[in-house]
């Protein structure tokens, strides 16, 4: 088991303000998926102004509801009309108090994983510590993956995946939908070769309906298929594991630890993908990786484009024992020209897990003012 390191680490802090950012940044090419092709990110950046010194979280919504029913200009209102004001009356917090204060609001977690993120930033930052350390990372760096989308064809297609091969990705996960599977599998793995890791993500894209198709996936020595199927339809995630060689892993699906193991025990899914924003911040992720561990079902990180205020955060959470796959913690370049910190760099195919106090990233502010959208937000106490 993981335990969160929690002592002198953790002195908790008075918040006295909350800043709501909201910047768009241009993706170096358009990224398509089974739910739409994104052009730029809009991302909603927290800052917390404590006592103590101020903390960073990134909001890993989208722009649109169509990953999850949580989009930006939901979180923003949602933590302005209610998140916010609740840190605000809190006297005192420790990250490991927000859940609770923010316990009120039903679901919402990728808004309240935003502000978890910025208030346990500023605590480590304030103590010293990482959140590596903090997390209980067991690795200096870790093993990355590159989540490739859906392209105009097959050529666009291997020529950008050979790009990724060049710059040393570990694994290749491609975007797939009704229409856009068996032939960019069957091209990709002749391009790569056997060996290579190579997996699959259909963003529910698909129906009980298609099973016999998905079956056709198992020549080609996955290691995984993501979340074929809607996000509440456990049981048919049950027959297709039954159904099939290629092991399923739910993405979407899983939105806390209590249905993390429901699922397992269900034999839904045989591998997890954690993503911290989905489930409602680092600390809940962190109990879906120990429940993962325990049940010897391994985990990978996921990604939603973060810039390099969430990315600092995924790559420390992916140095945990159970994280055994390479996750979607690619290098700042798979998706911005210029990144809001410090630019992430693959090194041989990994990353290496920030060591500074807190996220270890240090946010440009001169970029967050120059990309924002919109003015910032500042919340106060009443
Ligand atoms: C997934 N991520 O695993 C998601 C989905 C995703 C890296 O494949 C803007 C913001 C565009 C978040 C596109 C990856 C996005 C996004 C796809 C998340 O299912
Ligand atoms: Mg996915």
């Amino acid at each position: 088991m993981t335990t969160v390191h929690t002592s002198g680490s953790a002195l908790p802090v008075v918040v006295e303000a909350v800043e709501l950012h909201r910047i768009a940044m241009p993706l170096v090419r358009p990224f398509e998926t089974s739910f739409g092709r994104q052009t730029a990110r809009d991302v909603l950046l927290v800052r917390v102004i404590t006592d103590s010194g101020d903390g960073w979280g990134e909001c890993v919504a989208m722009a649109d509801p169509v990953y999850s029913s949580e989009y930006v200009a939901g979180c923003d209102a949602v933590i302005r009309d209610y998140l916010a004001p609740a840190l605000l009356d809190a006297s005192t917090v420790r990250a490991a108090d927000v859940a609770g204060v923010f316990s009120f609001v039903i679901g919402h977690r990728m808004a309240k994983a935003a502000v978890e993120a910025a208030v346990l930033d500023a605590q480590l930052r304030a103590a010293g510590i990482s959140f590596g350390e903090y997390f209980g990372a067991v690795r200096p760096e870790v093993d990355c993956g590159v989540s490739v989308g859906i392209s105009p064809d097959l050529d666009q297609l291997l020529a950008e995946v050979s790009g990724y091969v060049d710059e040393g990705y570990r694994r290749i996960k491609l975007k797939i939908k009704p229409g856009w599977d068996l032939a960019p599998v069957a091209a990709v793995r002749d391009l790569i070769g056997p060996d290579a890791l190579l997996q699959v993500d259909a963003n529910t894209a698909y129906t009980v309906a298609d099973i016999d198709h998905l079956r056709r996936l198992d020549e080609f020595g996955l290691l995984l298929i993501e979340q074929p199927f809607v996000e509440e339809d456990i049981a048919a995630h049950v027959l297709l594991a039954r159904a099939i060689d290629t092991p399923v892993c739910l993405d979407e699906s899983i939105t806390s630890t209590d249905v993390a193991i429901d699922a397992i025990d269900r034999d839904a899914t045989s591998i997890v993908n954690i993503k911290a924003g989905r489930v409602g911040g680092y600390l809940e992720a962190i109990r879906i990786h120990d429940a993962c561990l325990d049940r010897d079902v391994p985990v990978w990180c996921g990604g939603m484009l973060e810039t390099g205020i969430g990315r600092a955060a995924n790559v420390a959470l992916a140095a945990l024992p159970g994280f055994t796959l390479p996750g979607d913690t690619s290098g700042s370049n798979r998706y911005f020209a210029e990144d809001i910190t410090e630019s992430f760099v693959l090194v041989d195919g990994r990353l290496a897990v920030p060591a500074g106090p807190g996220t270890g990233a240090t946010v440009r502010t001169e970029l967050v003012d120059q990309w924002k959208t919109r003015p910032a937000h500042l919340i106060t106490r009443a």
